[in-house]
């Protein structure tokens, strides 16, 4: 008996079902059966049984019989002692029953299929008179139970990893009532950018403080993940903003869906939302948090699929399909994008045990290392289809920066032993030094752009974090530079303070010239904004745990001043456009990178240095912080031993 021929029954065929099939393609077949297609199959296969077991029930005048299991029919008290034999569950028989009392028994059994028969006709043809809207509704329901089981299915708990020593998450409070209400300043204007987001901008990525809405930029595509809330977590709990923690975190559990059709940059998705992801799990120990990395770090591989295995910029969280930035040259991918994925990659495989994120990071580095560089130095620009150089520009700034800075912090989350990253940033540092650091006329040290051939004298405020990086790349230097590299981390500081302090809001340009009698100024209009950026004040907070020189809290103290000062609204917190105007006007946005980056090295400045102590955190480019993992004469390829 086949299926279409009880088609009849219904009088009509129901269109297929449409059960969203494109959320969940695995589902694709059976979601597009009809409904009554499906309960017609379920009453075929019913029948099927009932005739099969009414023409196929043994004749009782051999004396054999099976039992059906139905309960009303079993013949009780079996005793097998009396010549019945158990095959395994089916039980048969000795000869001698009473030959009437089975003829009985056949009747009654012959009685209930037909009853049971009759009674699924009826409920099928029930079934089959509900309205369109009814069987709308079951179809929903149905759909509902589909997505809860995949839900259960993807948020199923991941192998339990021993977790490193996680030491100063609840530290930090200064005795000095200075640098207490300092320090409360900065948690103030921490709560002022959350609160305004959380009412204005919640679940966009970014907030207009003043439009009072959300906000968002092509590095998110069209998506609405929260950004901000993410950015936020680790900064929220180490201020102790318990409640806002938990309300982010809630957000996440029940919000945060990677599966949108929307293009997002591979790199700042992974500093921002993985690495945002990683920290709070680390902090909080909330499994969600891994879960939700975990997930989106999977949406994120198909970008590596090139042939070179240098991911693209850009991927489709639903597509899969991956390209590159338009103003790229010639096609590249860029070196501080896909040379910044490393940290949160070795510990998605760490707390996985898949070591498909650490062979992702590993095979972009071997491919680097086999590469010549003109004059040492790394371009910004590869291009992934060919795996040559783009244009030779070569930027500690913008397009380059954390590339660098990965290297040192692969080599300081491997708990200092992963010399490969300490060589190769050590022969990159060195080149940088060689051909883009000079001291200017008025005796600032900055570090330019080398383009083609050609030292271009201006330095970016991006680049300016390299004043920290020198710092904590100056313990384990070769033929023991330390002192050299503390050196040069405190003037390109000094230099970065001069770009605040020659302001009029006493804010830092975006880029500034060393050229033509200026220094430390920006020139271009286009130049002159500030955009709640991080970068100066992380410098100050490193070279403030390195030295404990109070000029670096003093100057960090300015910037905070001059931020609540100027870019303070009631909606939040805005960019300026200009920082040489004494009447600037705002970008109306507030970064997500604000909460979490700039307040929180401005808390842990104004911080004792138990709180996050660098010998046990390694922070990403973000600000996220990220344990140091002890890993020494282990692997990450897989062994399950290190889950
Ligand atoms: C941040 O997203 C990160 O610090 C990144 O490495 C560079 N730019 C912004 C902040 O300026």
């Amino acid at each position: 008996m086949t299926t279409p021929a009880l088609l009849p029954l219904s009088g009509r065929r129901l269109p297929p079902l449409n059960l969203g099939a494109s959320a969940f393609p695995h589902h694709r077949a059976t979601l597009r059966l009809s409904e009554k297609f499906i309960l017609l199959l379920i009453l075929s296969a019913f029948i099927t049984l009932c005739f099969g077991a009414f023409f196929f029930l043994p004749d009782s005048s051999k004396h054999k019989r099976f039992d059906l299991g139905l309960e009303d029919v079993l013949i009780p008290h079996v005793d097998t002692s009396k010549g019945g034999k158990n095959l395994g569950g089916f039980l048969i028989h000795g000869q001698g029953h009473d030959e009437h009392r089975h003829r009985e028994e056949e009747e009654r059994l012959r009685n209930k299929i037909r009853a049971d028969h009759e009674k699924a006709l009826e409920e099928a043809k029930e079934k089959l008179k509900k309205s369109r809207d009814e069987i709308q509704a079951e179809i929903q329901t149905e759909k509902n139970k589909v997505v809860q089981e995949l839900k259960k299915k993807d948020s199923k708990p991941l192998p339990p990893v021993p977790l490193p020593n996680l030491i100063g998450i609840n530290s930090g409070e200064p005795a000095d009532p200075d640098i207490r209400e300092k320090r409360n300043k900065v948690k103030e204007m921490m709560k002022h950018a959350w609160d305004n987001y959380r009412q204005y901008g919640w679940g966009h990525n970014e907030l207009k403080p003043i439009a009072r809405k959300g906000h968002s930029t092509n590095i998110f595509g069209n998506s609405q993940m929260g950004a901000t809330i993410v950015d936020a977590l680790d900064t929220l709990y180490i201020m102790g903003l318990h409640d806002e923690f938990r309300e982010g975190q809630e957000w996440i559990d029940k919000n945060l869906d990677f599966s949108v059709n929307s293009e997002v940059s591979v790199f700042e998705v992974n500093i921002r939302f993985i690495g945002g992801l990683l920290a709070a799990y680390y902090l909080s120990g909330q499994e969600v948090f891994k879960i939700k990395a975990v997930q989106l770090a999977g949406k994120l591989l198909p970008a590596f699929n090139t042939p070179t295995g240098i991911p693209w910029a850009m991927v489709n969280l639903k597509s899969g399909v991956g390209r590159n930035w338009g103003w790229a040259s010639a096609g590249s991918s860029i070196l501080a994008e896909f040379g910044t994925l490393h940290m949160e990659f070795v510990h998605l495989s760490y707390l996985t045990g898949d070591p498909v994120y650490y062979n992702k990071v590993m095979h972009i580095r071997k491919l680097l290392q086999k590469m010549d560089r003109p004059n040492g130095l790394y371009p910004n620009y590869l291009n992934p289809r060919t795996g040559r150089w783009g244009q030779h520009h070569t930027s500690v700034g913008g397009l380059g920066d954390s590339f660098y800075e990965y290297l040192l912090k692969a080599w300081l989350m491997s708990d200092k032993t992963d010399m490969e990253a300490r060589k190769m940033y050590d022969d990159a540092i060195e080149a940088i030094e060689k051909h883009l650091i000079r001291k200017s006329n008025g005796g600032l040290t900055f570090i330019g752009e080398w383009k083609n051939g050609h030292l271009e004298r201006k330095m970016g405020h991006l680049t300016c974090f390299a004043g920290g990086m020198f710092a904590l790349g100056a313990d384990g230097s070769r033929d023991d530079k330390a002192g050299h590299y503390l050196q040069l981390g405190a003037e390109i500081a000094h230099t970065c303070h001069e770009s605040y302090d020659r302001t009029t809001l006493k804010l830092g340009p975006e880029a500034f010239k060393f050229d033509g009698g200026v220094e430390a100024v920006a020139v271009r209009q286009n130049e002159k904004y500030y955009i709640l950026r991080p970068e100066v004040i992380e410098t100050y907070w490193y070279m403030w745990r390195f030295t404990h020189d109070p000029k670096y809290r003093q100057w960090g103290w300015e910037a905070t001043q001059a931020i609540d000062k100027y870019c303070r609204v009631s909606g939040g917190f805005s960019g300026v456009k200009d920082v040489y105007s004494s009447s600037p006007t705002y970008d109306d946005v507030q970064q997500s990178f604000f909460l979490a980056e700039t307040l929180k090295y401005l808390y842990l400045l104004f911080s004792n240095d138990d709180l996050l102590p660098l010998d046990n955190w390694v922070f990403n480019t973000e600000a996220h912080p990220l344990p140091v993992l002890h890993l020494a004469n282990t692997t990450l390829s897989g062994n399950p031993a290190y889950r």
